[in-house]
């Protein structure tokens, strides 16, 4: 980073910054990790200064010798990973990938059926004040009042009634495996397509612990940076026949030149995650997530479902007497880094909810396993039995720090 030192010292000095807190937290948040050395320095390649409008052997622009290869590289590794028959790996994040997907087969008016937001859905399974939500008709189904789970019947039920021309599986805080023989019957029987977003577990099917969609679905989008920890940016996988439609709906649809340093990384990825070491890391993240739900539940936290199946876990905090909010930012404060979350039905407004959401991806990937899991467990327990004794929360940022320290993240090893 000298060049950045001696031009910007203001950005500099706030990376710097940032990466003593990646390197000094323990980092919770669900959806995030840490990638590889390989894959920054690939993000921070000269791949960044091309443009490369349309596909491989079909560009708009010349000088594509190279970025021809590396985009084919990819595609042909994230076929041989997840076995899709067709993969674009040109979307931006994620919500272009489902944005796109939806311009690929639908006409505004028409209705979606996805899981509801404050029920784990994502903003652009239709959400009301996503585009999701507002240029098409968009039902949701919720979860069981009762267990916390998905309820197939209604969500069969639901589909029957609206009739979708898509129905969408996928979530951003459900802590159970997707059943997607169901999800597939259901599309049947209402004539829908079936979209799985597997942002969340992309990395967790990648390693061969949670069921694939991929069989299932007509499409399944993914962002590359949550569990499957690569740079970030999106694929959409799908059957041969839809090709032709999901590539027209990305590029010129949706968007313009892909980030070509970001499809470079996305190679780096997928190669790293086809390896014995990132199945072990995936079977990792799951037993540590396992590991902490028992953990917190045996201090009497209540986890909704009672329990997890992937890498995240949903803490409703209501008997602890706090809100969501004042405990994301008491752990804060004590160096565990997680997100404030809504809970099914929850009482409370989105924006202060009764729940917090936690996730394991990040911190297996700087190797903590089970017995850490317990200690973490015991941080998180004082915390919220004192989240407003300040000394208190310091003293457990030092012991966090300790912590870390002896597990060096990827990408930040120098930092001492
Ligand atoms: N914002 C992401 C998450 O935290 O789950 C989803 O895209």
């Amino acid at each position: 980073m000298e060049s950045v030192k001696d031009l910007d010292p203001d950005i500099y000095a706030l990376v710097k910054q940032e990466e003593r807190r990646q390197a000094e937290k323990i980092r919770m948040i669900a959806s995030e990790n840490y990638v590889s050395q390989a894959v920054l320095q690939t993000t921070g390649s000269v791949l960044t200064n091309k443009y490369s409008e349309g596909y491989a052997g079909k560009r708009y622009y010349e000088g594509q010798q190279i970025i021809d290869q590396v985009e084919l590289i990819a595609i042909q590794r994230a076929k041989d990973l997840f076995g899709a028959e067709h993969v674009n790996v040109q979307p931006y994040s994620g919500s272009p990938a489902n944005i796109a997907t939806y311009l690929a087969f639908l006409n505004p008016g028409d209705t979606i059926l996805g899981m509801a937001l404050p029920h784990g859905g994502h903003l652009t399974h239709g959400a009301h004040v996503s585009i999701s939500g507002r240029y098409f008709d968009a039902q949701s189904y919720e979860l069981d009042s009762a267990t916390g789970l998905l309820n197939y019947d209604s969500i069969r039920e639901k589909a029957l009634a609206v009739r979708p021309k898509i129905l969408i599986a996928g979530h951003s805080a459900y802590p159970r495996i997707l059943d997607f023989p169901r999800f597939r019957e259901i599309a049947d029987e209402v004539g829908a397509l079936l979209m799985v977003d597997m942002a969340h577990f992309a990395g967790l099917v990648a390693g061969g612990v949670h069921p694939s969609p991929i069989p299932y679905a007509d499409v399944v989008t993914t962002t590359t940076h949550k569990s499957l920890r690569g740079p970030r940016g999106a694929m959409i996988l799908c059957k041969e026949k839809y090709a032709q439609a999901i590539d027209k709906a990305v590029f010129p649809g949706v968007q313009g030149g892909p980030h070509d340093n970001t499809t470079a990384a996305i190679a780096v990825a997928l190669k790293e995650a086809n390896s014995d070491s990132f199945r072990q890391y995936a079977a990792q993240v799951v037993k540590n997530a396992k590991t902490l739900a028992n953990a917190l539940m045996a201090k009497g936290f209540t986890l909704i479902t009672n329990g997890t199946d992937n890498h995240l876990m949903l803490v409703d905090l209501t008997n602890k007497d706090i809100s969501g909010k004042k405990a994301a930012k008491a752990l804060d404060k004590a160096g565990i880094v997680i997100n404030y979350n809504a809970i099914p039905f929850d009482k409370r407004k989105p924006f202060d909810p009764s729940g917090i959401r936690m996730g394991t991806p990040a911190l297996t990937s700087r190797g903590f396993k089970e017995q850490e899991m317990l200690v973490v467990s015991d941080f998180i327990g004082e915390v919220i039995a004192d989240p407003e004794n300040e000394g208190h929360l310091l003293r457990i940022a030092k012991d966090v720090k300790a912590l870390c320290r002896n597990f060096p993240a990827p990408g930040l090893e120098h930092i001492q």
